[in-house]
């Protein structure tokens, strides 16, 4: 079930250097399979990621034997990284939106069976009565959408720079005209108190730091907390938190959705366009999840 995060971060960071594979010549064909161990390098085991990953190797016979490795978002990326320096084997499980993809040359894993969902949409989640409480920060929740292509821009200067809040901020500087079309209509606070969840992902911290920004300056007081992703959904259902921007969907927090969504306002995407998806280096021949081998 969805557990500790935090507590796996370091034996995840030497098991998945392990999976990467250590030898240079082995990206190829039906090695592939046989050089990555039979072994997905995946994230917090409580992430809506690593439940549609199970769901693929439950799935797909070409998956058979395998084994999903959780560890943290941190070490999965540095492994990926190690990998590809050495040009090795690897295969992660990866989403858009994420730095990853303008870093690095990868692909998708076709998934024909959809065993890790289609589009999805991150959304902007309420708690209730916050709408009659505070109208104005309601309408800029509300209000509050973006691109994929804006999201990365800020998670990559973040991650190259290692610090969210600026990279938030200079965002903001860079982009009035798109903050203006969310603060539109909103009248500015006086000190009033917004808290907002969050899982300390890449994606939530960009989101989660802009819209701090903006709605600070505007007067308004914000408290950002990150929790596990069930806690996330829970504080807004209870009404601890005012709101999440946090919310992926329809596949990866399904579950949570449907337990939470008669107590919490579902506001909408606040980002269209994003995946889950077995994600591996372009220089792996694999195209399809179905290329695979399984374990014999
Ligand atoms: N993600 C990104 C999440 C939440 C943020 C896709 C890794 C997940 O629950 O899987």
């Amino acid at each position: 079930m969805r557990k500790l995060k935090h507590s796996i971060a370091a034996i995840g960071l030497s098991s998945l250097l392990v999976a990467a594979g250590c030898s240079n010549d082995d990206s190829n064909g039906d090695d592939f399979s046989e050089n990555v161990n039979y072994t997905i390098s995946g994230i917090e085991s409580g992430a809506g990621i690593m439940q549609a990953a199970d769901r693929a190797l439950d799935e797909y016979d070409s998956l058979e034997g395998w084994t999903l490795l959780p560890s943290s978002t941190g070490p999965m990326a540095i492994a990926l990284d190690n990998a590809i320096r050495d040009e090795d084997p690897i295969i992660i499980t990866g989403w858009t939106p994420h730095w990853m993809f303008a870093k690095y040359d990868l692909k998708y894993l076709e998934d024909p069976k959809k065993a890790l969902g289609e589009t999805e949409h991150i959304s902007t989640m309420a708690r209730e009565g916050l709408e009659k409480d505070n109208p104005d920060a309601y309408k800029l929740l509300d209000q509050f959408k973006w691109s994929v292509e804006e999201i990365e821009s800020v998670m990559l200067e973040a991650s190259e720079e290692g610090d969210p809040e600026a990279a938030a901020r200079n965002w903001i500087e860079d982009n009035p005209d798109r903050v203006a079309e969310w603060t539109n209509g909103v009248a500015e606070g006086n000190g009033q108190e917004i808290s907002l969840t969050y899982t300390e992902q890449d994606t939530e911290l960009a989101s989660t730091n802009v819209l701090k920004h903006v709605f600070e300056d505007l007067g308004y007081e914000v408290t950002i907390t990150p929790v596990d992703i069930a806690i996330m959904w829970q504080s807004v259902a209870t009404g601890e938190a005012d709101a999440t921007l946090g919310g992926w969907l329809p596949t990866t927090h399904g579950d949570l959705y449907n337990e939470y969504k008669d107590q919490l306002v579902d506001l909408g995407a606040n980002l269209e366009g994003a995946k889950l998806g077995l994600v591996v280096p372009s220089y792996v021949e694999a195209d399809s999840i179905e290329d695979l081998k399984p374990k014999e």
